[in-house]
């Protein structure tokens, strides 16, 4: 397939340490995709699922042990410890190594070795990078034809280059005692192994597209970031573009392919989804920042999709994907999960693999962290930038989080500084994304911490760089909290598509068209200007969201403080001086 001399060295150099029976280039045909589906469900692993309601649908379980990202077993691993920063694992590189190559050697033994030439953002455009991964699974190759583009188009877009990101991936025995998912950003390398699910082995995502590319993005003034990408059509016609950060779970997905609410669509607003997880945003010609989705399809979570809370995903869902931990329903061998429907299937399989009833069963069918991953083009409201070469340009950036109190449904900061500020304070209640308790909370600066390839102080400076790079030009910073709950533990905030009052109102204050009350914390929307036309909230309830309560503040200035006390040697004083001046102001 290629003559690349850094290719075939690594190639070679990996065949003669897992030692496989032979050697598969995936080159992107649909033919050979079609071969290896088949194989897959010969062997088992996969389920061929009702072609006629689930055309070019299958479904995947993974073992018990291993259903969610693993972040303890997630290594960054550089030269000094003090490059991968206090929020990472670090493992020096040569003693990482040896570890690694004793637990892949020879794991490849009777098995196919397939090498998949990636590449994440459109092929050739001057955003991309090339990628190749080695991995003995058929499930990891068949996501990764859906995550990312594969194949000879991306081999020939490499030529002879040596940019390329290597990445090694070996099932081994799936033993979570000897699960190593590793980094290593000063060689363009990465290396999983012991484990089978999305987050951990398809390596093009969080593994490249935001440690590696984090690590890159510092080194050569862009940004690899964890948001999504959305535009905002209003009546006229104009799009206007928005990343958002929010951590693992916490409706990226559902905000990235939001339906406007009726009285927006009647007067003509539509929202187009550019991307649901990943951002690479650089500074473009005209000196504003741009965007473009690294992937090709959607990793999503399924428990809680359904056709009020995400009509386009589910429409994703119904062709071409590869569903892995949902039930299988035994009736029309289709799918189902949690908050689905009011309708689980009693003759069914669970996420484990066991019969399972629904209309009786006490414990979860499908598991929490159970995904569809679907291709993007499959997305009804796709946008018609998705495959620009030089993306689409940002008007503003959202962070977010999962939090009961304090925070209101939105604010906006008073400027760039403020801004990074803002998203170095974000904290959220965990999710099933990752393994641990779900429900603490936790900070999580830009939903970053587990994705950040080094310090996180060097982080925030490298915000701050890009802040005075783009100058006037920058997008304007927001927060918002869709999770605030009344005294009952209710959300107060409808969600979903509604959500989209909120991003006009942040639209509007970009174009300098609503005003804003200035608060310690940065500027709230009047009530006046939260448009509530045919929503049943009432006026108090918005009131209750747009409180900021002083007292809660104070803690909450103390918990940063002592957050910020990790990153001491390196966090910047531009975020100290935004610290101490909130303290003064509450
Ligand atoms: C994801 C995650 O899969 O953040 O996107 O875990
Ligand atoms: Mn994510």
């Amino acid at each position: 397939m290629t003559d690349n001399t850094s290719v075939l060295e690594f190639i070679n150099k990996i065949k003669g340490l897992v030692n496989p029976n032979h050697v598969v280039w995936i080159d992107g045909s649909e033919s050979q995709l079609e071969a290896l589906r088949k194989e897959s469900c010969q062997k088992g692993e996969l389920i061929k699922l009702n072609q006629e309601k689930l055309p070019g649908c299958y479904l995947h379980r993974t073992k018990v042990n291993d259903v969610a990202r693993v972040e303890d077993r997630t290594f960054i691993c550089t030269e000094t410890k003090d490059e991968a920063g206090i929020t990472n694992n670090w493992w020096a590189p040569q003693a990482a190594y040896k570890k690694l190559f004793s637990i892949a050697k020879n794991s490849y033994v009777g098995k196919p070795m397939y090498i998949i030439p990636y590449s994440m953002g459109p092929i050739g455009s001057e955003f991309s990078k090339i990628g190749i991964e080695i991995t003995d699974s058929i499930y990891v190759v068949l996501n990764m034809a859906i995550m990312t583009r594969v194949g000879k188009k991306v081999i020939e877009a490499l030529g002879n280059g040596n940019d390329w990101v290597r990445g090694l991936h070996c099932l081994c025995g799936i033993d979570e005692e000897q699960r190593y998912i590793c980094h290593f950003p000063q060689d363009n390398t990465i290396i999983s192994v012991n484990s089978g699910y999305g987050g951990n082995v398809l390596l093009g995502k969080k593994c490249f597209a935001l440690r590696i590319a984090s690590y890159l993005g510092k080194k050569e003034k862009w940004m690899a970031e964890h948001m999504l990408i959305l535009g905002v059509q209003s009546p006229k016609g104009e799009i206007k573009y928005i990343c958002a950060a929010f951590p693992s779970s916490c409706g990226k997905t559902n905000l990235a392919m939001l339906i406007p609410p009726e009285v927006y669509r009647e007067k003509g607003y539509k929202v187009w989804c550019v991307g649901d997880d990943i951002a690479w945003l650089r500074k473009g010609k005209d000196g504003r920042l741009w965007a473009i989705n690294p992937e090709n399809g959607f990793f999503g979570v399924a428990p809680g999709t359904n056709s009020k809370s995400n009509p386009n995903a589910l429409a994703c869902a119904m062709s071409d994907t590869i569903f892995t931990n949902v039930v299988q329903n035994l009736d029309d061998n289709t799918v189902w999960w949690e908050g689905l429907d009011k309708n689980p299937p009693s003759d069914a399989i669970n996420w484990k693999g066991e019969k399972w009833n629904g209309k009786t069963a006490k414990d979860k069918g499908a598991h929490p962290n159970s995904r569809f991953t679907s291709p993007a083009k499959n997305c009804p409201c796709i946008s018609s930038e998705f495959e620009n070469p030089q993306g689409v340009p940002i008007s503003a950036i959202i962070f977010g989080g999962r939090r009961a109190q304090t925070t209101p449904l939105v604010y906006e900061s008073f400027d760039w500084n403020h801004g990074v500020f803002v998203g170095s304070i974000m904290s959220s209640e965990t999710t099933a994304a990752a393994s641990g308790e779900v429900g603490v909370l936790r900070h999580d600066p830009m939903a970053m911490i587990p994705f950040c390839g080094y310090d996180m102080g060097e982080y925030f400076n490298h915000w701050i760089e890009i802040g005075k790079e783009l100058g006037s030009k920058a997008p304007k910073i927001f927060n918002v909290n869709w999770f605030r709950t009344d005294k009952s533990g209710n959300f107060i905030w409808p969600g979903f598509g509604e959500n989209l009052r909120v991003l006009e109102w942040a639209l509007k204050r970009c174009e300098n068209q609503a005003e804003a009350l200035k608060t310690p914390i940065g500027y709230l929307p009047f009530s006046k200007d939260i448009n509530l036309e045919g929503l049943n909230l009432a006026p108090s309830d918005l009131e209750d969201l747009l409180n900021v309560d002083n007292d809660l503040w104070k803690k909450e200035a103390e918990e940063i403080k002592s957050f910020y006390k990790k990153f001491e040697s390196t966090i910047p004083m531009e975020l100290t001086k935004e610290l101490k001046k909130l303290l003064f102001f509450l």
